[in-house]
């Protein structure tokens, strides 16, 4: 077991080394999550090296299991992040003044945690350790439902990013004010709520989602100084979902103008389109009986790594469609066909 400078955690079977065979997910959560999204790809990982192990199988590739940091991005801001500085693909100046709700940077984090805030950033060692990458993760959608397969295997994932909306006013009193003489940003925050839905729905498998608002200081009886709105966008690719932002943007800025406030748009995090190499990807589906390919809204730290490095991964049945909702499930049998697939997979990668 150790702990990589960014913290992420490996367990290695047998001695660390390179080329190795890597599978593991994450362990963080969105608010108010569902139980399986990250953990059901770490807890298949332990226990297909279990059965693998139970059958006296020795890898003739090093092999390990890894726990990606702030995948969900619901501390800091930026989803991926572990993976994202493993690789290189945030600024880690960037990635030390992140700050999460409290204030605390990221830079504090890290060194509440042990870690040295200096040495953040690209990991090249750790990149050169791994060949091949594989995440299990539970469905967030109905495709295996709609199909009636317990195991898929991802071939794409949507372009998608973050883009914090802040709308600057007047804080002033409730009732001593008159509407004349208000600059309020809840006003236009409001206007950018549906705007997000309206954009997405004239873009091509558009979507966007507003689920963070925050208005500064939030009191009932209180007109917002400021207030940052969170957008959430994703599209087949590129240049759709930039269609969408800058849609919601015309129609934010035009909103703050007749409210007279002002507004700033910071993209804080963004991943274009990613196809899993289809190679590996047949390679796998062949090797569990041909199952089926199918694409992901959500974002994954495999999704990250694809740019680097060779890497699949395998969905299990989610019978609600649900996630990141607490109606999130996967059935054991379900989970016990991804675990089966999972060491099947690994056997063939590393034997
Ligand atoms: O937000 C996502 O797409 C992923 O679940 N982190
Ligand atoms: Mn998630
Ligand atoms: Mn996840
Ligand atoms: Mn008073």
């Amino acid at each position: 077991m150790r702990t990589d400078r960014n913290g992420n955690i490996w367990a290695w079977w047998g001695e660390p080394g390179t080329d190795a065979v890597v599978t593991g997910s994450h362990l963080d959560s969105v608010p108010g999550g569902g139980a399986f999204d990250g953990p059901l790809g770490v807890v298949s990982a332990l226990a297909a090296v279990d059965a693998l192990r139970a059958q006296d199988f020795t890898p003739i590739r090093p092999l390990a299991i890894v726990v990606f940091a702030e995948e969900e991005g619901g501390r800091f801001g930026v989803p991926c992040l572990g993976s994202r500085l493993m690789s290189g693909a945030i600024d880690p100046d960037v990635a030390r003044r992140l700050t999460d709700p409290a204030g605390i940077t990221f830079a504090e984090a890290a060194a509440e945690a042990g870690l040295d805030p200096a040495r953040v950033g690209r990991d090249d060692e750790a990149l050169a350790a791994v060949h091949t990458f594989v995440e299990l993760h539970v469905e967030q959608g109905r495709g295996l439902i709609d199909l009636g397969a317990p195991v898929g295997v991802a071939s794409s994932i949507l372009a998608h990013g973050r883009w914090r909306f802040g709308f600057a006013g007047e804080g002033n009193h409730a009732g001593a004010t008159l509407l004349g003489d208000r600059r309020d940003p809840m006003v236009p925050a409001a206007e950018m709520v549906l705007a997000a839905r309206i954009a997405a729905s004239e873009v091509d498998d558009g979507r966007a989602t507003v689920g963070r608002i925050v208005p500064n200081p939030g009191g009932t009886n209180v007109i917002a100084s400021t207030v940052d709105v969170w957008l959430d966008a994703r599209a087949g690719d590129d240049a759709s979902t930039r269609e969408i932002v800058e849609r919601v943007r015309a129609m934010a800025a035009d909103a703050a103008e007749r409210e007279n406030c002002v507004l700033t748009v910071v993209e804080e995090s963004y991943g274009d389109t990613v196809v899993f190499d289809s190679e590996l990807r047949d390679q796998v589906s062949r090797a569990l009986g041909g199952v089926p390919a199918l694409p992901t809204g959500a974002g994954h730290d495999a999704g990250i790594l694809a740019a680097h490095l060779s890497t699949a991964m395998l969905f299990v049945r989610n019978p609600t469609g649900i996630s990141h909702a607490p109606e999130e499930f996967a059935e054991a049998d379900d989970c016990q066909a991804g675990v089966t697939a999972l060491a099947t997979v690994l056997e063939r990668l590393t034997g």
